[in-house]
């Protein structure tokens, strides 16, 4: 039996949903409020990183969202989201070690400062820098922000490196072909590239307009069948935080 610790507006979670929706995989779902049960020690038994997503296999413990996605994706093979020849493999993987490493992170930047800081304000000083000293994997990004947010120049910086990454997806489509980033199939670069999109178009400040190849897999991607199914209400942060609303994207 496969069981799933995550939280519904977790961009990490969203991908390893929407593989297992894609596979016909059902999992039992617990859900976190990554209000504190993220450090509880019982949960730091399955992911000492104290995130979400944590797989658990009839009690084989998988961490971290692409290396899940590959795993489901080995165990369950119909339907496979890898490529067969191990050039193509190789280059599915290094575009997931890009986007771990630039828009997985950067979005967390605009997510934090316009989602969640008004929380994280309402907290007396102490509470705050205690929270923030328990996290073992994002101690330092929550002392950066700090109860004032990220300055000016933290926030371009995030969405300069989301544009790169717009830009580095619209030369991927066209040297495949496209419609997807490796070519005609979808693969795990896909999925893993999907929430970081979706959540920056949520926030409003999508910009890849002048990227037609980008603009369209993101209504393709948005089109498979496990989009909706993953992404029901409640998923997105302006269904959550009101203040959101009205920057939102259609
Ligand atoms: N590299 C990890 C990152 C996981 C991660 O950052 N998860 C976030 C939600 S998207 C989380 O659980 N945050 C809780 C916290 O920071 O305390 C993965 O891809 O699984």
């Amino acid at each position: 039996m496969l069981e799933l610790y995550h939280n519904i507006n977790s961009v990490c979670a969203q991908k390893v949903r929407v593989a297992l929706k894609e596979k016909g995989q059902e999992a039992k779902e617990h859900l976190l409020t990554l209000q504190g049960d993220q450090n509880d020690p019982a949960y730091m038994k399955l992911n000492p990183n104290g995130v979400v997503p944590t797989l658990d296999h009839d009690g084989a413990i998988v961490i971290d969202s692409n290396v899940i996605t590959e795993y489901i994706d080995e165990v369950a093979p119909d339907h496979s989201f890898t490529p067969e020849d191990a050039v193509a493999r190789a280059r599915m993987r290094a575009l997931m070690h890009f986007i771990d490493e630039m828009p997985a992170a950067a979005v967390r930047v605009p997510t934090f400062n316009l989602a969640f800081l008004p929380s994280f304000q309402k907290m007396g000083s102490q509470a705050f820098s205690e929270m923030a000293e328990s996290k073992p994997l994002r101690r330092e990004f929550m002392l950066t922000m700090g109860q004032t947010g990220f300055p000016k120049h933290e926030m371009d910086a995030a969405l300069a490196r989301m544009r790169r990454t717009y830009e580095r997806m619209d030369a991927e489509i066209e040297k495949s072909g496209g419609p997807w980033l490796l070519g005609k199939t979808i693969t795990l670069a896909d999925v893993a590239v999907m929430p970081s999109l979706v959540r920056i178009h949520d926030l409003g400040l999508a910009d890849w307009q002048d990227l037609p190849r980008v603009g369209t897999w993101f209504d393709n991607i948005r089109a498979q069948p496990a989009f909706k199914p993953t992404f029901y209400h409640g998923s997105l942060l302006s269904e959550r935080f009101p203040h959101l609303r009205e920057k939102a994207q259609a």
